[in-house]
């Protein structure tokens, strides 16, 4: 099947498109690199090194003798996102290419604006390539749980049957989301609903819960194919993030009582969910949603399990919650629809955390102390990160930019080819690149 994975270059993305090409699909990759640009805003890095995405391709290519065509660019441009689906002609489109953090879209009103802006436009500009190049492009897109928030009653595979003033219907099950990330969601979710509506397209929203873990198969092939490890408070979630605070001698930064509850999932069942969804494509002008985690734990349990993994003596600490959100609740929620596709979860179990655990020892030299502490605070408009540099102020900072920061010419070079929209010759070398004008020093 030919599959282009939107968002590629990221923590999910990447090792998706290579389980898939390992199983001899034909795999596309688009990104704007603009992850690695909030890095560089927020002065903060992966834990486990990562290589350019040019590099990573090659020595895939090199380890298992599979192309992956690569995309430079923007969904936000349009022309891009309609030259690239009419180049590589998919038959999936698997889109995890948004601002994922909830922490980072709460920073203030730009942080908040870019997340949405980024986010439903990208994901509206794609509904119209599919719609107007290829309306049998299975469009599997990654929504998130907390679309549903933490509800008193139980929580649906996306639509629920109401019974009000004596008539029946199925409906969209009601969102309470808890940040203008997670509300992007909601957005893109009723975006794509509609357009299955109105122009007969099929699409798979998996609202996922919170993925844990950093290696997979095909990732612990070879250094260079590695995938990101985020631990600081703004993109780390909160099982990684508890494995690097406790080999670093952090305590476990539990917000409020850690009554909070979520839906979790190994890494690598992401990427056997991602192949389910594709492999069994939604029907014509059908929209299904697949609530795709595995099992649940509270954010409490979730330290006490780090801590009885990790040898020696770990203190996990309640510190104020930094967030608008219920940490004592109710939550029961359906997964059934991708273990009826023949998922074969891996649970959550003592040697999953040691082995985060050693992932996280080996690159302890790594860590920034400073980025461990939550500061972007929920009931604040303007939160600023202990870890970013701004010459040109407090709140200079623009999201998704980085030139202020003016020492980057790899990054400066990603932002011109996302604005360009520069879709990429063979592995991904830009037209600079392909003149040799751009000195490329990461070489297999
Ligand atoms: P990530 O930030 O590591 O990866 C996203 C990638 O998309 C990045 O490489 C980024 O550069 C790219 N991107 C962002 N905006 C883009 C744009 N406009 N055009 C082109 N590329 C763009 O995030 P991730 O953790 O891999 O998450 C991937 C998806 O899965 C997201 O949509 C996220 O909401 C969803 N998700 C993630 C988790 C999790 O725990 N990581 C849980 C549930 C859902
Ligand atoms: N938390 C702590 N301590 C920490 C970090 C987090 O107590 O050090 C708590 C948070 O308050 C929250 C819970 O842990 O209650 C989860 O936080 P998180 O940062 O791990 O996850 P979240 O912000 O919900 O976002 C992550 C991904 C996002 C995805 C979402 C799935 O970043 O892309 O959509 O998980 S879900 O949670 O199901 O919405």
């Amino acid at each position: 099947m030919r599959i282009l994975v939107l968002g590629g270059d990221g923590y999910l993305g990447w090792p998706t498109a290579l389980h898939l090409s390992a199983r001899s699909h034909d795999v596309g990759i688009v990104d704007s690199l603009v992850r690695r640009s909030y890095d560089l805003e927020m002065g903060t890095e992966s834990l486990v090194p990562i290589r350019s995405i040019h590099r990573r391709v090659r020595t895939w290519e090199l380890v298992s003798g599979n192309r992956i065509e690569t995309y430079v660019g923007d969904l936000t441009d349009a022309e891009f996102v309609y030259a690239t689906v009419d180049a590589f002609r998919p038959e999936a489109i698997v889109h995890f290419a948004e601002q994922r953090s909830a922490p980072y879209s709460m920073i203030d009103r730009s942080h908040a604006v870019y997340t949405q802006t980024n986010n439903v436009v990208g994901t509206l500009n794609l509904l119209y390539a599919i719609a107007d190049i290829d309306r049998s492009i299975h469009l599997v897109k990654l929504g998130t749980m907390g679309e549903y928030g933490t509800p008193n009653i139980d929580i649906e595979e996306g639509f629920i049957e109401i019974t009000h003033n004596g008539r029946t219907d199925v409906l969209p099950y009601p969102k309470q989301p808890g940040s203008f990330y997670h509300l992007s969601k909601v957005h893109d979710s009723h975006n794509i609903q509609f357009a299955c509506r109105a122009w007969n397209l099929r699409s798979t929203d998996l609202n996922q819960g919170i993925v844990y873990g950093q290696e997979t198969p095909e990732s612990a092939r070879h250094p260079d194919l590695a995938t990101r490890f985020d631990y600081d408070a703004v993109f780390g979630t909160v099982l990684n993030r508890f494995a690097v605070q406790a080999v670093a001698g952090h305590d476990l930064t539990v917000y409020g009582t850690g009554g909070q509850t979520r839906g979790m999932l190994d890494i690598r069942d992401t990427l056997a969910c991602i192949e389910l969804a594709c492999e069994n494509p939604a029907g014509e002008g059908e929209y299904r949603v697949f609530n795709q985690f595995t099992e649940s734990f509270s954010v409490a349990q979730l330290a006490e399990m780090v801590s009885d993994a990790m040898p020696g003596q770990v203190t996990v600490r309640q510190i104020e919650n930094p967030r608008h959100e219920q940490d004592e609740h109710y939550y029961r929620a359906a997964h059934t629809k991708l273990l009826g596709l023949g998922l074969v979860p891996h649970l959550l179990d003592g040697g999953t955390i040691s082995s985060l655990l050693a992932t996280a020892a080996r690159h302890r030299d790594r860590v920034d102390p400073r980025a461990i502490l939550p500061s972007v605070q929920w009931a604040s408009t303007r939160s600023t990160l202990p870890t970013a540099v701004h010459p040109r102020g407090r709140h200079a900072a623009r999201p998704g930019h980085v030139e202020h920061i003016g020492q980057l010419p790899h990054a400066e070079r990603n932002q011109r080819a996302a604005r360009g929209g520069i879709a990429t010759g063979p592995n991904g070398a830009t037209r600079e690149e392909r003149s040799g004008a751009v000195e490329n020093a990461e070489r297999p």
